[in-house]
């Protein structure tokens, strides 16, 4: 008797057939593109000033790292390692009228370079700077230059071209300027370092990167 309550709930219905509803199967439609297409090149201009963009970036923060604004990304980094930083006016202590929030500042007095490499071809790039000259006996009379190497590709390829630009002494603590390198060729890196002067400056620092894809 009792064990005929327990065994009437469990006779449900009881069909051997298999359900209609197994899994499909895993096979994908074969509409994946072909991987050698470039995707196409977002015309435009972009600004990188380390203010804006993603991800966000923190004062002391060194190279290497990434800035991405309206769907561009600029990678920064050095040959030698991290020798440039993010830093601000509170850090540094530097008055710097041209340079806005945060900026890039080389960490030591050694020379080194700046790579920026764009994730997509550029026709023109702007950037705004200052190099660490003194003005006067022992020092220098004219800013020392800041140079741009534009590559496509690879920096072991021979450079599309190049630019040079000095800052101008005012009463700020270091000469400011712009350097722009425009070219009919895409390039989508570029190298930046100060060209070598007796008692020139060896570091610089560089705000407001303008790129442009035509
Ligand atoms: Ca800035």
């Amino acid at each position: 008797m009792f064990l005929l309550l327990l065994v009437l709930p469990a006779c449900g219905p009881d069909n051997g057939t298999p359900s209609a509803t197994s899994p499909s199967t895993t096979s994908l439609p074969s509409t994946t593109p072909p991987t050698t297409t470039p995707p196409p090149v977002i015309s435009g201009t972009f600004i990188f000033n380390f203010d804006a963009g993603s991800p966000v970036l923190n004062v002391g923060q060194s190279t290497p790292f990434s800035s991405t604004v309206n769907g561009i990304t600029a990678e920064f980094s050095s040959s030698s390692g991290a020798a440039y930083s993010i830093q601000n006016q509170a850090a540094t202590n530097f008055i710097l009228s041209q340079f806005s929030g945060k900026y890039i500042y080389d960490n030591d007095v050694s020379r080194s370079s700046l790579q920026i490499k764009f994730s997509q071809p550029m026709n023109s790039v702007s950037i705004v700077f200052a190099t660490t000259d003194s003005h006067g006996p022992g020092n220098v009379e004219t800013p020392t230059e800041l140079r741009v190497v534009a590559y496509s590709g690879s920096i072991s390829s021979p450079p599309i071209g190049n630019a040079a630009a000095r800052g101008v002494f005012a009463s700020d603590t270091f000469p400011q300027g712009t350097v722009t390198f425009t070219s009919a060729v895409a390039f989508n890196i570029i190298v930046l370092e100060t060209v070598p002067v007796l008692n020139g400056a060896s570091a610089f620092l560089i705000d407001q990167v303008t790129a442009t894809a035509n």
